[in-house]
């Protein structure tokens, strides 16, 4: 009983290490309708660490992704996928970071990344955020709101 003690202990220790050696990657569908409604990037946001990617899925045809230039670290690389594109993207700058499907972007069609903790640009992504047509300015908002 002790040994399985130990044994299960060590893993987790192994576990842990190889965690923070690993960057992660988190996938976000492109979808006609989701839990939020229609139009929208699943989930709409979501907290990455320096070297961390983003994988975009053309789930449902009839999307692109690429980024919002004014919610974009500085000197960070803009990114324009081509419609029905799977985009990669790692994020080698702490700060937050903004993207939308083009044909639904008055939709609020959007997903926010923050990197780090985003101090860089996160508050004048916020301020750009409140500048948008109004169904985008709620998803910002609500993609924002659930951040850490
Ligand atoms: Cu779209």
């Amino acid at each position: 009983m002790f040994r399985m003690t130990l044994a299960a202990g060590a893993t987790a220790v192994a576990l842990a290490l190889a965690g923070q050696a690993t960057a992660a990657e988190i996938q976000v569908k492109m979808l006609d309708r989701g839990a939020q409604g229609v139009m929208v990037f699943e989930p709409s946001s979501a907290n990455f660490k320096v070297g961390d990617t983003v994988r975009f899925l053309p789930t449902n045809p009839g999307h692109n992704v690429e980024t919002i230039s004014t919610m974009l670290p500085p000197g960070a690389t803009p990114v324009k996928g081509a419609m029905n594109q799977e985009v990669v993207v790692k994020f080698t700058k702490p700060g937050v970071y903004g993207f939308k499907c083009l044909p639904h972007w008055g939709f609020g069609m959007v997903f926010v990344a923050k990197v780090g903790d985003g101090s860089p640009n996160l508050a004048a992504a916020q301020a750009a955020a409140a500048k948008t047509p109004p169904m985008t300015k709620k998803r910002l908002a609500a993609a924002f709101a659930a951040l850490k």
